[in-house]
């Protein structure tokens, strides 16, 4: 059982799609590793969201005449209802394409929270935006015939349609090309480092993915409780505009927001409005690996891009870099006492621990943030 990615890449390229943009799923890491490694430089581009995504795929489109793949975790929908229903949608620009969709919490199969919701509406959704879709067999005899009534579909309203991957759809996929960085840190370790440096009426915003439970458990083992942690388990690339809404509110306290490349590169436009609001006690600390490490590891545009001159840009008052232990603490404890809002970039390498759990009890945890907050 299982689909090899390759199999799947190659039905793809049969008929006739040789574009993919998308942002990575845990689910869909096989194949997006496979697409990484077999497309085209120009033919595969990783959004900075799934609206982006989508747009991507319309220019393709439009220049091309060809049908665009787009894949994407079902987290993604929130991102992508406006340019599917003003774009793409038949009644407007009618613009075909082939959406791939990790379908996290499929109902009945155990998932974390955040993921159960969204599971649950996940092709009520679809059906709502009027996007025709399958769900993708698990067997290489069905795909030909699932690719083929769908691609039929998109040619003829010329819309999209979708195709909805369950957990464990594919079979591992060993890319060809390995790629290293240069950095020693795990993020981590430069988590901990960070904690270590915090103050005991420090607020910290930790984002999506791997950063919170790896915060979630450093706590545990710290035995400090988690009243001081606000974890964004979902909802990537907000976690600086929640942070930004408390540093305004409790104008007396620290507030660190952990971030990732990943996500700060997904909804970048937040840096503008934090450099606007002027909140001295905002830190920002973008913890850079230069990759979607939570969901598989595939590249970000986190290390071709300076976050330092961004922020600056944006203006933010001081704007550090570290990528050493001894840069972190000595930077964190300038970050903590300088004016902000001011950055720290950390550069580390991708990967994490397997046995990694997660954030437990979430409500009970808002619960006592917002307690400690009120203190
Ligand atoms: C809107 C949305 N799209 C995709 C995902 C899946 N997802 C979860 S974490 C993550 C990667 C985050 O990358 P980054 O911020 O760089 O952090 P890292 O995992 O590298 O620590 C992705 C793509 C999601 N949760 N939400």
């Amino acid at each position: 059982m299982g689909i090899p990615p390759l199999e799947f890449y190659s039905a793809l390229t049969d008929n006739g799609i040789d574009f993919f943009a998308g942002v990575p799923d845990s689910l869909l890491k096989e194949f997006c590793s496979c697409v990484d490694d077999r497309a085209a430089e120009q033919k595969h581009i990783i959004a900075a969201n799934e609206g982006n995504a989508i747009a991507l795929a319309a220019g393709y489109h439009l220049a091309t005449n060809k049908i665009p793949l787009v894949y994407m975790q079902n987290a993604g929908f929130g991102n992508i209802v406006n340019p599917i229903l003003s774009l793409c949608d038949p009644s407007v620009y009618a613009i075909p394409m082939l959406i791939v969709i990790g379908w996290r919490g499929e109902p009945e199969i155990k998932d974390a929270p955040q993921h159960v919701k969204q599971g649950k509406v996940t092709l009520k959704l679809l059906d709502t935006l009027d996007i025709p879709y399958r769900i993708m067999p698990d067997t290489n005899s069905e795909i030909k015939g699932c690719l083929d009534y769908l691609i039929k579909i998109a040619s003829e309203k010329n819309a999209p349609v979708a195709l909805v991957v369950k957990k464990n759809t594919f079979k591992e996929y060993n890319p060809e090309q390995k790629k290293d960085t240069p950095f020693e840190l795990t993020r981590e370790e430069s988590i901990k480092l960070i904690v270590d440096k915090l103050n005991s009426r420090d607020i910290v915003v930790s984002t999506t993915g791997k950063a919170s439970r790896e915060l979630y458990e450093y706590r545990e083992q710290l035995e400090q409780g988690h009243n001081k942690d606000f974890l964004v388990v979902g909802s990537m690339g907000h976690c600086s505009q929640i942070a930004l809404a408390i540093a305004l509110e409790k104008p007396s306290r620290q507030v660190f927001c952990l971030d990732g490349d990943g996500s700060v590169i997904m909804h970048m436009g937040s840096l503008a409005i934090i450099g606007s609001q002027k909140a001295s006690n905002f830190k920002h600390v973008i913890i850079n690996n230069g990759s979607h490490d939570s969901v598989g590891g595939q590249p970000t545009v986190g290390f071709s891009v300076s976050f330092v001159n961004i922020a600056k840009a944006c203006g933010y008052k001081r704007c550090l870099e570290a990528s050493t232990a001894s840069d972190i603490s000595e930077r964190i404890e300038i970050l903590r006492t300088t004016e902000g809002p001011a950055l720290l970039e950390i550069k580390v390498k991708s990967g994490s621990r397997i046995d990694l759990s997660r954030p437990k009890s979430l409500k009970e945890n808002k619960d006592s943030f917002m307690e400690f907050l009120s203190k």
